[in-house]
């Protein structure tokens, strides 16, 4: 059988990392039109890196929680088939647990020039006097999709959702698209769908099964 996961924020709620429209969430404190824009970026570069640095040092000491471990567990142990995991999520905690994922909204762990497309390890505090280490300039930004810009690995995915048996949806509000309208794709190619969420989602009702409660406990017992 094969498994494509989608995740959000909400797998990372746990770890400490906070989501962005639940309470207190990321885009109720900043406008993401001024930090999560390439509008935003051309008008204030300065901002943008400090709000990049800014989620690099909350991220600094997160650990992978019970079911980042549950999901990386998963795509080792499944034997009957392939599990995909597609995160929306810039911090790189599934890797710290040990899985393979497809960032689409990219990673704020990795620098990218803008001049050459070289990717680096970003810095702690990237800067934007930082030059390329490929050609030099001083053309650094965070390897992140801001909106309008067009999501990393669509081909990839795109293939996936048409041989998906199952697509799974974790911890993510269904606001942001295209990852919001995978639900509908999946389910016009036949494949079984679920939620698992805090709450149900803007698209829950597109799923055949919703399961609701924190991350950390529905998703080891979901995997179980
Ligand atoms: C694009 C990086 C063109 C930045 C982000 C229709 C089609 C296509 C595009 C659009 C469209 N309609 C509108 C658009 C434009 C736009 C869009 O979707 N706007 C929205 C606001 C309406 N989309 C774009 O611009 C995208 N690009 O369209 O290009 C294109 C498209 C296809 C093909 C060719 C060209 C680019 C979008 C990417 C933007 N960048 N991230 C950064 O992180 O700094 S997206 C942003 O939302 C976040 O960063 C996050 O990655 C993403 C999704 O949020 P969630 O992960 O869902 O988080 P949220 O807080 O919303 O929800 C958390 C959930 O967790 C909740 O449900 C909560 O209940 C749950 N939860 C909380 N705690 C727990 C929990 N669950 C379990 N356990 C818990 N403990």
């Amino acid at each position: 059988m094969k498994i494509l996961i989608l995740t959000g924020a909400g797998v990372s709620a746990e770890s400490g990392l906070g989501t962005f429209r639940d309470k207190g969430g990321v885009w109720t404190r900043y406008d993401l039109s001024e930090v999560a824009t390439p509008e935003g970026f051309a008008r204030d570069p300065q901002k943008v890196i400090d709000f990049y640095n800014m989620r690099r040092a909350n991220a600094r000491g997160a650990q992978p929680n019970a079911a980042h471990l549950a999901l990386a567990r998963l795509q080792s142990e499944y034997t009957r088939g392939e599990v995909t995991l597609v995160t929306q999520n810039v911090d790189s905690l599934h890797e710290a647990a040990g899985s393979d994922a497809l960032h689409m909204h990219g990673a704020h762990g990795v620098a990218r020039c803008a001049a050459c497309d070289a990717r680096w390890p970003a810095p702690l505090v990237m800067s934007l006097n930082d030059q390329c280490p490929d050609c030099g300039r001083p053309e650094t930004r965070p390897d992140v999709v801001w909106f309008g810009e067009v999501p990393h690995h669509l081909p990839r995915i795109a293939g996936h959702l048409r041989t998906a048996d199952l697509f799974v949806a974790i911890g993510t509000s269904g606001t942001v698209y295209p990852a919001a309208g995978f639900v509908a794709e999946a389910r016009a190619r036949g494949a079984r769908t679920v939620e698992i969420n805090l709450e149900p989602s803007q698209v829950a009702g597109q799923f055949d099964e919703v399961i609701l409660g924190p991350a950390t406990e529905t998703v080891p017992a979901w995997v179980a």
